[in-house]
């Protein structure tokens, strides 16, 4: 079934506005799919955020700080679905985007310190519902840019009227300060293109460097005042099962 080239409000407006006799069927169908799989994957995405903010609250009330400082979540839009099966030569449709691509939910996760973004994870996958299929440790092993972070990509299932859905959610888990060079640096290579010089590549790249030594020191710090630094430098698959 070919994924019609549509935003979501634009869908929404043609389902509430017109009926089925003027629009294709094919066409109907297709919005129907996607409209069906965005919610799927926004239902995924919110219980992710969910499990986030219990554990943050949790730590608030027994430990009298919040390891998590922000919790975004986002779909990928119809458009840059189709421009990513388009590039990695996959079907256009709904069901190619389900089946290959893992990354439709998203959740943003910004830690406090270094230590916190391993203990979320740790605790994230402890749970019996969230199963691990792929860890990405930018933190441990940075891209060359300098980029930072540590990616998950679970599967949750997400319960519906008639049946349950196992659903992928990609989560990026870092500090402020990664995210802050994270930001701009998207911005900046989104606005360059590929017009990006070496000499830029190099000031982001010891940006990132200078960025990281303090996430560092932070980190440092945070241990002095509160004995932390028990989960430093364990993926969240160690630190899942050493419990
Ligand atoms: P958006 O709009 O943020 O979703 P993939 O590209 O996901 O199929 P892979 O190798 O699993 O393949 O992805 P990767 O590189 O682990 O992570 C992809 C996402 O991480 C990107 O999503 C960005 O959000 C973020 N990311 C990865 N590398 C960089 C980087 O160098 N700079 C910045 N600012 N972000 C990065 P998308 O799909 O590119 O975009």
């Amino acid at each position: 079934m070919a994924m019609v080239g549509i935003d979501r409000s634009h869908a929404r407006y043609l389902f509430d506005g017109v009926t089925e006799d003027v629009l294709p069927e094919k066409m109907v169908s297709a919005i129907r799919a996607f409209v069906a799989t965005e919610n799927l994957y926004l239902s995924a995405a919110r219980e992710i955020a969910t499990k986030l903010e219990n554990l943050n609250d949790e730590f608030r009330c027994t430990k009298d700080r919040n390891p998590i400082q922000q919790i975004r979540t986002r779909i990928k839009s119809p458009r840059s679905i189709m421009d990513k099966l388009r590039r990695r030569a996959l079907p256009l449709s709904v069901e190619s985007a389900r089946e290959n691509l893992t990354d439709i939910a998203g959740v943003r996760v910004i830690c406090s310190y270094i230590d916190d973004i391993y203990l979320i994870a740790g605790l994230l996958l402890s749970q019996d519902d969230v199963e691990l299929v792929k860890e990405s440790d930018y933190i441990k092993d940075p891209k060359p840019n300098g980029y930072r972070s540590l990616h998950l990509v679970v599967c949750i299932p997400v319960f519906l009227s008639d049946r349950t859905e196992a659903v992928h959610v990609e989560i990026q888990i870092r500090t402020i300060a990664m995210d802050f060079w994270a930001s701009l640096e998207h911005e900046l290579a989104y606005k360059l293109g590929d017009t990006k010089s070496d000499a830029v590549a190099r000031e982001l790249k010891a940006c990132a460097d200078v960025i990281a030594d303090t996430d560092r020191r932070m980190q440092v710090l945070h241990d002095m005042t509160n004995g932390g630094g028990a989960a430093r430098g364990r993926s969240p698959a160690a630190a899942r099962s050493a419990g």
